[in-house]
C-alpha cells in the first residue's frame, strides 16, 4: 500500500500519547474587524509545509528527532464566539494538564485568550510573550470585551501586567500606548537586546509565547487581516524566538495567517517554518 492519508503539519503523527508536543487548529475569524479569513490558517500551514525540509539548518536540529502529534482543528460553531473558546480551552486544557506543549495555529488572535486561560490554571505565575504590530489592549473594541482587539487587555486581567511582554508594538490607540507603556512591559521594536533581557527576568517560569503574523513587515507577510507597514525581518523574528530558547515554553501559538491576502503563499510558508523553528527551539 502506498496511501497517505493523513495531512497534518510536516512530518507530524496523529498519536497524541506518544507525543510531547501537539499542535492544534483554532479556525476562528468571527470578531475580525477588517477583512476575515483567518479561520483557513491552519489549514493552509499545514498544506505548505510540506514544502519544507524537516531539517533546520540554523538551528542544526530535525523534527524527525522530535515526537509531535498534529490532532487537526478544533469544530468551531458559526456564530458561537463564547461557546468557541470553551472549545479551544477544552481542548487547550486537556494538552496542558498531560504536561505537553501546545502549539496552536489561528485564527484571530482572540484564540489565544482560552489558552493562556488554561495554562494559567496549569502553570501558577504564567508569563506571556507576545509578538505583535498592534496592541490589542483595548478595554472594549465596537461594545465586545471579547474581541482581537481587545485579548491582551484580557490576558492582563488574568496573568497581570507585569507578567506580559510585548514586542514590535507599533499600532493602537493613545489610550492603549499610555496603558502599555505604564503597566506592561511594552516594547515598540523588536530589538534582540530588549528580547534577551525579558528572557532573563523569565528564567524558571512558565511562558506561553503568542505570535501575531502581522509584526513582520507586511512585505513579508500581506497575507493578514490587519497588515500595518515598519515591521521587523524574518531573520529578527528568528532571532528572538531563539533567544527564548531554554525557557520552560509549555505554549506557543501563530495567528492572523489569512490566505485569501496570501496570493504568493509566501505568509504561510514563513507561518510553517516559524513553527517548525518553533517546536524544534521549545519542544519539551
Ligand atoms: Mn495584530
Amino acid at each position: 500500500m502506498y496511501t497517505e492519508v493523513f495531512s497534518g503539519f510536516l512530518g507530524s503523527s496523529a498519536d497524541y500519547w506518544g507525543a510531547d508536543t501537539v499542535i492544534l487548529g483554532a479556525p476562528m475569524d468571527q470578531t475580525a474587524s477588517f477583512r476575515p479569513g483567518a479561520r483557513d490558517g491552519p489549514r493552509q500551514i499545514r498544506s505548505v509545509s510540506e514544502v519544507l525540509e524537516e531539517y533546520s539548518p540554523r538551528l542544526d536540529r530535525d523534527l524527525s528527532d522530535y515526537r509531535y502529534a498534529d490532532l487537526g482543528d478544533v469544530t468551531m460553531v458559526p456564530g458561537r464566539v463564547e461557546e468557541n473558546l470553551e472549545r479551544i480551552a477544552h481542548s487547550a486544557r486537556t494538552v496542558f494538564r498531560d504536561g505537553k506543549l501546545l502549539v496552536m495555529l489561528g485564527g484571530e488572535h482572540l484564540v489565544t485568550l482560552p489558552a493562556v486561560q488554561c495554562a494559567a490554571e496549569v502553570y501558577p505565575g504564567l508569563s506571556v510573550v507576545h509578538f505583535d504590530a498592534h496592541a490589542d489592549l483595548r478595554e472594549m473594541y465596537l461594545g465586545m470585551r471579547l474581541s482581537h482587539a481587545t485579548v491582551m487587555r484580557r490576558v492582563v486581567e488574568i496573568i497581570g501586567g507585569g507578567s506580559l511582554f510585548q514586542f514590535g508594538i507599533r499600532s493602537g490607540t493613545r489610550e492603549e500606548f499610555a496603558f502599555a507603556r505604564s503597566s506592561v512591559n511594552f516594547h515598540g521594536g523588536l530589538k534582540s537586546g530588549d528580547v534577551v533581557k525579558a528572557a532573563e527576568k523569565l528564567r524558571e517560569k512558565p511562558v506561553y509565547i503568542t505570535l501575531d503574523i502581522d509584526v513582520l513587515d507586511p512585505s513579508f507577510a500581506p497575507g493578514t487581516g490587519t497588515p500595518e507597514p515598519g515591521g521587523c525581518t524574518p531573520d529578527e523574528l528568528f532571532a528572538a524566538l531563539e533567544a527564548l530558547a531554554g525557557l520552560n515554553v509549555v505554549g506557543f501559538d501563530l495567528v492572523e495567517v489569512c490566505p485569501a491576502y496570501d496570493r504568493s503563499e509566501r505568509t504561510s510558508i514563513l507561518a510553517a517554518k516559524l513553527v517548525r523553528e518553533a517546536i524544534l527551539l521549545f519542544a519539551p
